[in-house]
């Protein structure tokens, strides 16, 4: 018998690269898009178009977790093993303006799925996609599952919620749930509204004189980054185990803005040099051509602290750890950028 997999979120980066591994294992994979999601059309016809003649097993459906009957009737009509739920609005700089509809997709939805779990007469084990997000003004570096939370913004304060309902849910029901703390994980697929997607896709565009200039925020905050393709490894296993866990997902290493700005130039031969201090620092190119500035609209007023996470759990348990590092995620990102046509497999 064949495994089903539901996967909310599915038009979104880990979406596509779980759909990918799961078929890929064999499973039957029934994904979950909002109505209104549109801007993942290439995404879409990457499965569709590539995927699905070869393979029957994958299947789309739309579905709105602020409704909880919308939510029950999926999970009835599926009938699935494994549920993740990806599905987020998980734009942090915005979420200030969009609080009531993240605690309503990114918490209320989470409580929709584990109560048609609940009350399912199939045992469904469940992954919920947290983040490191949840440690914002970090209590303790590096982060661990026992760091103490301390959310710095309403897309935080939701996921907040989504954790801990799901870890009652797995006390009080004994629903098999894991909660995966996820540090920031990048890809190809990432959209431009992220930082390293806009970093990449702006210095190729540079490089090559389709873009003047690229404009940026806090240039010294650092992350913890990973690929993406490792992270959805990461949420596959956590459900394979006998007992459900919470696990810290992340590289373990934390790189700056500017850092990963150098290492993109260095893999494109495109070298930068900096001059200036603050707000005033610009990048140049080789013919002193200012090519990178700092906007003070991409600043944000509450920034997350100094995240970094700890994978020893997950490699103890999962038996996982990153394949890629810093510069094997910017190389996959830059050979994407440059050969990107429609409908080319290989690019992913
Ligand atoms: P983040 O990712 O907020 O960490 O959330 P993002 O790439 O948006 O920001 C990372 C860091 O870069 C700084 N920054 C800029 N960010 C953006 N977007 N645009 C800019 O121009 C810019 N300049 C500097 C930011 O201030 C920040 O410090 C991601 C999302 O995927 C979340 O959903 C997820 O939960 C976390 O990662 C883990």
């Amino acid at each position: 018998m064949k495994k089903i997999a539901l996967i909310f979120g599915v038009t979104g980066q880990d979406g596509v690269y779980l759909s990918r591994l799961l078929l890929d294992k064999g499973y039957i994979v029934h994904g979950l898009k909002r109505r209104s999601s549109f801007f993942s059309a290439s995404k879409l016809k990457y499965i569709y178009k590539d995927l699905i003649p070869l393979n029957t097993n994958f299947k789309i459906h739309s579905v709105d977790m602020k409704n909880k009957k919308s939510v029950k009737n999926m999970i009835e009509k599926t009938h699935p093993d494994e549920i993740y739920n990806l599905a987020s609005q998980s734009n942090v700089a915005e979420s200030f303006e969009i609080s009531e509809d993240i605690s309503n997709s990114d918490a209320k939805g989470v409580l929709h799925i584990l109560q048609a779990i609940k009350n399912s007469k199939k045992k469904i084990k469940f992954y919920q996609a947290g983040t490191s997000e949840l440690f914002g003004k970090v209590k303790e570096a590096p982060q661990t599952e026992k760091t103490p939370f301390n959310p710095r913004n309403p897309y935080g304060v939701a996921k907040l919620y989504a954790h801990w309902i799901t870890i009652n849910f797995r006390q009080y029901y004994k629903i098999f749930a894991c909660n995966g703390i996820l540090f920031n994980h990048e890809s190809p697929l990432r959209r431009e509204t992220f930082v390293t997607k806009k970093i990449v896709r702006a210095l190729c565009k540079i490089k090559y004189k389709k873009q003047k200039k690229l404009f940026l925020g806090n240039l010294h905050s650092k992350r913890d980054w990973g690929h993406a393709k490792d992270y959805v490894l990461a949420m596959w296993k956590m459900l394979q185990l006998n007992k459900p866990q919470d696990f810290v997902i992340c590289s373990g290493k934390q790189y700056s803005i500017k850092e990963f700005i150098n290492y993109t130039s260095k893999q494109l031969h495109y070298p930068i040099k900096w001059k200036g201090r603050g707000i005033n620092e610009k990048g140049y190119n080789t013919k002193n051509q200012c090519v990178i500035e700092i906007n003070k609209k991409y600043f944000r007023p509450a920034e997350a602290g100094n995240l970094i996470g700890s994978y020893k759990k997950a490699k103890k348990i999962l038996k996982w750890k990153p394949k890629h590092d810093i510069n094997s995620l910017i190389k996959d990102m830059i050979n994407h950028e440059l050969n990107y046509k429609e409908n080319d497999i290989k690019k992913f």
